[in-house]
C-alpha cells in the first residue's frame, strides 16, 4: 500500500484559517447590472403599478432597489452595467466609484475597483437631475470585513443577523408617469405619492422576510439603512432602543448613541445595532405622517415589523 504523504502545517494553515474565520484573502467579485425601463407594482390599497427605469441581474427585469452586491474589504470588484434603455444612464458608488460619465444607450461598461472599508454604500444613477434615481435606478452595495465575521467591521460591534433598508419615494403622476412615457419632468415640482422600504409598499414590507427584523430575544441585528429617496427619511423603532454604528458612512465609537428614531437625509446611510430586547411583535414606520401611506393609504408606506420570539 502507499504511503500517504504527510501534511505540513504551512499546507493546511491558510485553509483553517479561512474554516475559522471565512474569507481569509481577497477575491475577485464579478457583477453585471442590466439598466431597462418596465413597470414595478406596489401591492395593496393605495398601491399602483409605477413606470420605473432600474438596474436588473438579468435583461428587461428592472429591480427596484436593484440587486444588493456584496463583497468584502479588499476584493477586487468588477462590475459591469449593460444600458439596455433608450436614455444615458452610469452607476456611482458613493464614496466608492469616481467615473460619473454616461453609458449610451445600447453600450456597456466595467467598473473596476478595490472594495473600500466595511459599511454600506449608495449606487446610483447620477444623470438626469434626479429622474433617473427617482425612477429607480439605485441600490445598496455593502462591504463586510475581510475576516468575514459578523461585526460592522474589522474589530467593530458584533451582530448576529442582518438587514438592509433601502428607502425611497416616487411621485408617480408627475415624475414616473410623464418620464415612463418619454415625455419631460418639470423637476421643479415633486410631490412623492409612494413611499417605498426595499421597493415595497409598507403592507408587503411587514411581511416581508428579508426587510422585517425578526429573531430570538438575545440576539442583535445590524440594519443597513440607505435613503435613495428625495426626502429626509426619520425611522421609529418600536421596542427598543438602537445604537448608531455609523452615520453616512462615518463610523462612531463607543459609546455609541442610543435613538429610537433616526433621521436619515436623502443620498445617506446609517447602521444601527438594534437589541432584541423582549417577546412581541412591534412596528418600524416612517414618523412623517405622509411617508407612511401608499397615496395617503396608511402604513402602506415606509413601515415593517419587529418580530422578537
Ligand atoms: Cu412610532
Amino acid at each position: 500500500m502507499e504511503k500517504t504523504k504527510p501534511l505540513k502545517l504551512r499546507h493546511v494553515l491558510p485553509w483553517c484559517l479561512a474554516a475559522l474565520f471565512g474569507q481569509a484573502e481577497a477575491a475577485t467579485q464579478n457583477f453585471t447590472l442590466y439598466v431597462s425601463s418596465g413597470t414595478w407594482p406596489i401591492n395593496g390599497a393605495g398601491g399602483a403599478v409605477v413606470n420605473v427605469w432600474g438596474y436588473g441581474d438579468q435583461a428587461a427585469s428592472p429591480k427596484i432597489p436593484g440587486p444588493a452586491l456584496t463583497v468584502y474589504e479588499g476584493d477586487t470588484v468588477n462590475l459591469t452595467v449593460v444600458n439596455n434603455h433608450s436614455l444615458d444612464h452610469n452607476l456611482v458608488i458613493q464614496g466608492v466609484s469616481t467615473d460619473l460619465s454616461a453609458i449610451p444607450p445600447g453600450g456597456s461598461k466595467i467598473y473596476s475597483f478595490t472594495a473600500p472599508s466595511a459599511g454600506t454604500y449608495l449606487y446610483s444613477d447620477t444623470l438626469n437631475n434626479n429622474v433617473n434615481r427617482e425612477m429607480g435606478l439605485y441600490g445598496a452595495f455593502v462591504v463586510r470585513p475581510a475576516d468575514g465575521s459578523n461585526s460592522a467591521w474589522t474589530g467593530g460591534p458584533a451582530y448576529t443577523f442582518e438587514r438592509t433598508w433601502v428607502v425611497s419615494d416616487m411621485d408617480k403622476p408627475r415624475w414616473n408617469d410623464v418620464a415612463g412615457l418619454g415625455g419631460t419632468v418639470d423637476t421643479a415640482v415633486y410631490k412623492p405619492t409612494h413611499f417605498l422600504i426595499n421597493g415595497l409598499g409598507g403592507f408587503d414590507g411587514m411581511m416581508d422576510a428579508a426587510t422585517t427584523i425578526d429573531g430570538m430575544v438575545g440576539e442583535t441585528a445590524l440594519v443597513r439603512i440607505i435613503n435613495a429617496g428625495q426626502y429626509s427619511q426619520s425611522l421609529h423603532f418600536h421596542a427598543n432602543h438602537f445604537k448608531v454604528l455609523t452615520s453616512n458612512g462615518v463610523r462612531q465609537s463607543s459609546p455609541y448613541q442610543e435613538l429610537d428614531t433616526i433621521n436619515v437625509p436623502p443620498m445617506t446611510t446609517a447602521d444601527v445595532l438594534f437589541y432584541l430586547n423582549q417577546p412581541g411583535h412591534y412596528p418600524m414606520h416612517n414618523h412623517t405622517s405622509q411617508m407612511e401611506t401608499a397615496n395617503g393609504v396608511y402604513l402602506n408606506g415606509v413601515s415593517t415589523m419587529i418580530m422578537m420570539h
